[in-house]
């Protein structure tokens, strides 16, 4: 007498299909955590609108932005300091009064990121930000300085965490170019980011560089942060449909039926 067929799967297609279910669910949090912490303290942080009538106070300059060579790190332009100065400087006031609270019980922490480089040239140009924690009366109280950099082949980020002195009610965002040849004043400044929140958005730390590259068509607007969050659900959809699809060829051809 013939017993009745068994059917056994293999339990690693599950677990094949629960990874990849997983890892979009992953991707799904990450693009949601984006749009939850990237909240850019700094107006007009990427120079995609001009800086001196878009939230910027010049100090020394004229300031204006750039978009071609060198290439922007994210979007089309940068902040560049123009002709006239040998140091330019150009600044924004954040007002952090709203959250007076935390800062003054001493448990602030601010995250900051710039991209900076310079031009290509013998003997370059330097770029430098300095973030200064002021308090109500313009004092400062500690600050932030990358010093003047030189990087002529390519964006270099810089970034820390600082922990907001009691009494700071302003950061202020400096930005300087120092001209050490030719006529330009050409150390240039791109993607500032000031957030108190302590987690990156992805595009500074989940995001590899090639998928950034990738992403890159879809920069050049102040929808970016929108469409980084459509990108990441985008990829979420397709590993799932990857996930049914893996599942499913398998389940057909690996399912063993045992009389
Ligand atoms: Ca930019
Ligand atoms: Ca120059």
């Amino acid at each position: 007498m013939m017993k009745n067929p068994k059917i056994f799967s293999f339990s690693f297609i599950n677990y094949k299909s629960k990874i990849l279910v997983f890892l979009s669910l992953i991707v799904t949090i990450m693009g949601s955590i984006y749009q939850v912490v990237g909240q850019n303290l700094i107006l007009n942080s990427s120079a995609e609108l001009d800086p001196l009538t878009n939230h910027w106070t010049q100090v020394s300059g004229p300031w204006t932005k750039r978009c071609e060579n060198p290439e922007a790190y994210d979007g089309s332009c940068y902040f560049f300091a123009g002709v006239q100065s040998a140091v330019a400087e150009i600044y924004q006031d954040v007002d952090v009064s709203g959250n007076s609270t935390d800062i003054d019980n001493g448990v602030a922490n601010y995250l900051f990121s710039t991209r900076l480089r310079s031009y290509n040239q013998d003997h370059p140009d330097a770029a430098q930000v300095i973030l200064e924690f002021r308090d109500s009366g313009g004092t400062g109280l500690s600050d932030f300085d990358t010093g003047e950099t030189f990087e002529k082949t390519g964006w270099k980020q810089y970034m820390d965490t600082l922990l907001a002195p009691i009494g700071t009610r302003t950061i202020r965002c400096r930005l300087l170019s120092t001209r050490y040849s030719g006529n330009d004043s050409d150390g240039f400044m791109d993607h500032l980011y000031l957030s108190n929140n302590s987690v990156l958005p992805d595009e500074y730390t989940v995001f590899p560089n090639i998928l950034k590259s990738l992403m890159k068509p879809l920069n050049g607007s102040k929808y970016h942060q929108i469409r980084v969050v459509r990108f990441s659900i985008s990829i979420a959809i397709l590993i799932q449909h990857i996930g049914k699809l893996i599942s499913k060829v398998f389940s057909q051809i690996i399912t063993i039926r045992v009389i």
